[in-house]
């Protein structure tokens, strides 16, 4: 299959690891749209959240359990946001379901 992120997480492109276990990966995003940027990935390919069913739905559990860790690893300790694009009014770009963590700034408080 011919997709980025499964191409990073099996370490055929590089990328700025953060965070790795048996579920999933994290790593820094190439083009920070705040002082902390980090994608967190299924290593399943999911295309996206439209995809989760219940056979696949503990790789998001796994995600939401690794989140506060990365974020309190990185210091973000007064918040930080979450967002994950689906299809393409969301401008998705990788079709594989990852969930932008942005953060280390007073972030604006419009989303769309
Ligand atoms: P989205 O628009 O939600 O599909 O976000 C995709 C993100 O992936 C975007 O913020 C840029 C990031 N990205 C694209 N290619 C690469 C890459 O090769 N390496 C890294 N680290 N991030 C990438």
């Amino acid at each position: 299959m011919d997709c980025l992120f499964c191409k990073i997480i099996a370490g055929e492109i590089p990328s700025s690891k953060v965070y790795e276990d048996e579920w999933v990966y994290a790593f820094r995003d190439i083009a920070p749209q705040a002082p902390v940027h980090i994608l967190i990935v299924p290593k399943a390919h999911i295309a996206s959240a439209d995809d989760i069913y219940a056979e696949n739905a503990s790789f998001v559990t796994h995600i939401f359990e690794a989140i506060p860790e990365i974020a309190k690893s990185e210091g973000l300790e007064n918040g930080y946001r979450i967002v994950s694009n689906v299809g393409s009014d969301a401008c998705q770009s990788v079709k594989h379901l990852h969930f932008h963590i942005l953060g280390g700034k007073q972030l604006t408080d419009t989303m769309a």
